[in-house]
């Protein structure tokens, strides 16, 4: 070693400096290849990945650059180089046991669950993290025996301004190409994942900080007194509950089934194929929507925004709206007390939660979220299998979704609520327009809207196969189903295209058009009572939690919910767009332009009354919009103690050993265990799943082929 000589560039500072990037640079590399699991899918991906820590680490090292004497000047880039490497071997650690990224709200709440943090950090060390910190151990070395010394010559601090200057430009190079392959990246932050795949760990660290800051600012100036504010608003627009359904469904399961963008215009749409022969693209859930134990609405519309399928959950859970900026499961759902859906039922009634979704447990922050919601269980990607074949970019197929989940749901303890999260019916639509192709494409000049017919088919055919377990296993009678859309699946961008589909043409397309476009399915599924049929309240999803409460005999006049039971004779028929639009049973308000809702007509010059109408309309609207970003940014609901309802102790989830925690549940009832596996005497019903492709159920060329082989 002695013999060993450097280059001289190292005795440089700015040879040091640069040795100190390349050798984070190659740590961090190191940590996104071996330690992450960052779903890269593509040359961009991976190029966008690599360059990704130059940035931020330049940036840092640099501030040493403007110190002037030489030994403070060294001692601090040493100082930022152990802290960036801290931050990313805290991250690989960590990443280890939850599968994320550490937020700053974790650090500072790390002290709360410190004991124990030790332990298992201990037992997150793997032999290899000693290449991690190996370096420090030779730079000192190096420095001991003066083969690297010191430069006594300060940076000029027009170099060091240079240097950081690069760095910020390096960084909007990199942001633009983060953007270009992942669009609103930074408005919607769909998932920790997503902003250390495309901006690395030190810049995700530094937005969540700047997040955090700012909401805790607005967190910190509210008070009790605005959650009077608050009670006041929602007891005026409390609707009282139709004597005749409410309670009908007490005690009974929840299965809530997720339509991922799934429109009500697919409700009983035929599509033509290329030989003009129509075929019904949802015929199991029209058969429920037509049926009279189902509660229909027809004019239920997503009130979702840039959270999009969070935006869904946190209306249907919680009644109340997302944010008007990004996600408010990402920004709030790990920080704020809610009162939601799972929490309710489960100090009211007894009920077990679970939500079911086949994608990352990190994605739009569920994993933390689904704990502020008081969910006993989320199973994830993780608890599935799940490979190239069966599955997309958001996950599991629908299909195999279900059917994977049986084994867990047959083990919930009764009654349940239980939310299975589907996502094949997904942009860009593509996933069954290949070999696997079964159902046919629409014929317009638009690919996304050619394909979304068959991926909503597939989605029908996999709820029907679902539905079969129900009955098989005894599920079905003792259950409520829930079906709802959770927002377009064609944006409004494109709707032209789709305009011939339906029957209209381009020019005559409006935005009146645009907003009934906004309607989703929304079905309440009561096996064995005949009240349902097709109700046509003029509601959005913000309304789902009180009306299902209300068929469970749950009394919500105590509860903050900005929704109005939609079987309620007294519901106001007003439904609030996120962006402030909106649609009454009267009006239909959208970017700017005002119809008749019955007629669809322009109203362009409406009269003194209409005016007054509208106007009295808009107010409404924008004082439950604003009404639920109160209570969101200020975290009201810390304030609040007149539901009766105890406080949630979210350290009590630990969403990574389901299945232990489900054996001991049904241990600890004992012969009181409830669960389908319990009353089957322990015997799985997971076998009764039945599930077949497209080709199976509707035979096609292929098919007979393969029949004619055998
Ligand atoms: C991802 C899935 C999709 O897990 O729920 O979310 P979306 O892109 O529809 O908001
Ligand atoms: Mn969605």
């Amino acid at each position: 070693m002695n013999k060993m000589k450097l280059p001289k560039f190292l005795n440089t500072r700015l040879g040091f400096f640069s040795l100190l990037a390349i050798l984070f640079w190659v740590k961090n590399i190191c940590a996104y290849l071996f330690e992450f699991n960052l779903g890269i899918e593509s040359v961009r991906q991976y190029f966008i990945l690599f360059i990704n820590p130059i940035a931020t680490t330049l940036f840092l090292l640099s501030i040493a650059l403007y110190v002037k004497r030489p030994k403070v000047s060294y001692i601090t880039m040493m100082v930022i180089y152990f802290l960036m490497t801290l931050l990313l071997f805290a991250n690989i650690s960590y990443y280890r046991e939850f599968t994320d990224f550490i937020t700053i709200n974790t650090i500072l709440g790390a002290g709360k669950v410190a004991s124990g943090l030790g332990e298992s950090a201990l037992r997150l060390f793997r032999i290899h993290d000693v290449l991690y910190w190996l370096d420090f151990v030779v730079l000192i070395v190096l420095f001991a025996r003066k083969k690297i010394t010191l430069d006594e010559r300060p940076v000029r601090a027009r170099m060091a301004l240079a240097m950081s200057t690069l760095s910020v430009m390096i960084f909007f190079g990199n942001l633009f190409l983060a953007e270009v392959d992942r669009p609103e990246l930074l408005t919607r932050t769909f998932s920790r994942d997503y902003l250390v795949k495309y901006l690395g760990i030190n810049a995700f660290t530094a937005y969540d900080g700047v997040q955090t800051y700012q909401a805790s600012q607005v967190r910190a100036e509210a008070s009790p007194n605005d959650m009077d504010e608050v009670a006041n608003y929602v007891s005026d627009h409390y609707a009282a509950p139709n004597d005749d359904l409410y309670g009908i469904a007490k005690g009974k399961n929840v299965i809530y089934i997720h339509l991922e963008s799934t429109q009500q215009f697919l409700i009983d749409y035929k599509l033509k194929d290329e030989n003009g022969v129509e075929h019904e693209v949802m015929p199991f859930i029209n058969s429920l929507y037509h049926d009279n134990q189902t509660f229909s609405f027809d004019n239920f519309y997503h009130q979702v925004k840039g959270g999009k399928t969070s935006d869904a959950e946190t209306l249907m859970d919680n009644s109340l709206f997302g944010l008007n900026q990004g996600a408010l499961m990402t920004q709030l759902g790990g920080k704020n007390t809610f009162e939601s859906a799972p929490n309710i039922l489960e100090q009211v009634d007894g009920y077990t939660s679970a939500v079911f979704h086949g994608n990352d447990g990190t994605f739009w922050n569920r994993n933390e979220t689904y704990k502020h919601w008081g969910y006993d269980y989320f199973f994830s990607k993780e608890y599935y299998d799940v490979n190239e074949d069966n599955s997309f970019q958001y996950g599991l197929h629908d299909k195999p979704f279900f059917e994977q989940s049986a084994k867990y749901l047959e083990q919930l303890q009764q009654p349940f609520y239980a939310k299975f999260i589907a996502v094949s019916n997904h942009f860009p639509y593509s996933q069954f327009t290949g070999d696997e192709a079964g159902f046919p494409l629409a014929q317009t000049d638009d690919e996304t809207i050619n394909g979304y017919f068959a991926t909503a088919n597939y989605l029908d055919s996999a709820v029907e196969e679902f539905f079969n377990y129900l009955k098989a296993s005894g599920l079905y009678e003792n259950s409520v189903i829930v079906l709802y859309g959770d927002h377009y699946g064609i944006s409004e961008s494109r709707n032209t295209s789709l305009a011939p589909l339906l029957g209209k043409t381009e020019d005559t397309w409006t935005s009146y058009d645009d907003a009934q476009m906004q309607k989703v399915p929304y079905m309440i599924h009561v096996p064995g009572q005949t009240k349902g049929g097709i109700n046509h309240t003029y509601g959005g999803q913000v309304d789902a939690l009180p009306t299902l409460l209300h068929l469970l005999g749950v009394d919500t006049t105590n509860y903050i919910q900005l929704g109005q039971d939609l079987l309620s004779p007294e519901h106001d028929q007003v439904v609030a767009f996120r962006n402030g639009d909106f649609v009454s049973n009267k009006y239909v308000y959208h970017k700017g332009s005002l119809y008749d809702t019955a007629t669809g007509t322009a109203i362009t010059e409406p009269t003194a009354e209409q005016q007054q109408e509208v106007d009295s309309l808009k107010d409404q609207v924008s004082q439950q919009l604003a009404t639920s970003d109160q209570i969101n940014s200020g975290d009201l609901f810390r304030f609040y103690t007149k539901s009766g309802l105890k406080e949630l102790d979210t350290t009590q989830f630990n969403y990574k050993d389901a299945e232990t925690q489900l054996k001991e549940a049904a241990e600890k009832a004992g012969a009181d265990s409830t669960s389908v596996l319990s009353q089957n005497n322990g015997v799985s019903t997971a076998d009764l799943y039945k599930t077949q492709t497209y080709q199976e159920i509707h035979g096609t060329a292929t098919a007979d082929s393969e029949a004619a082989e055998k």
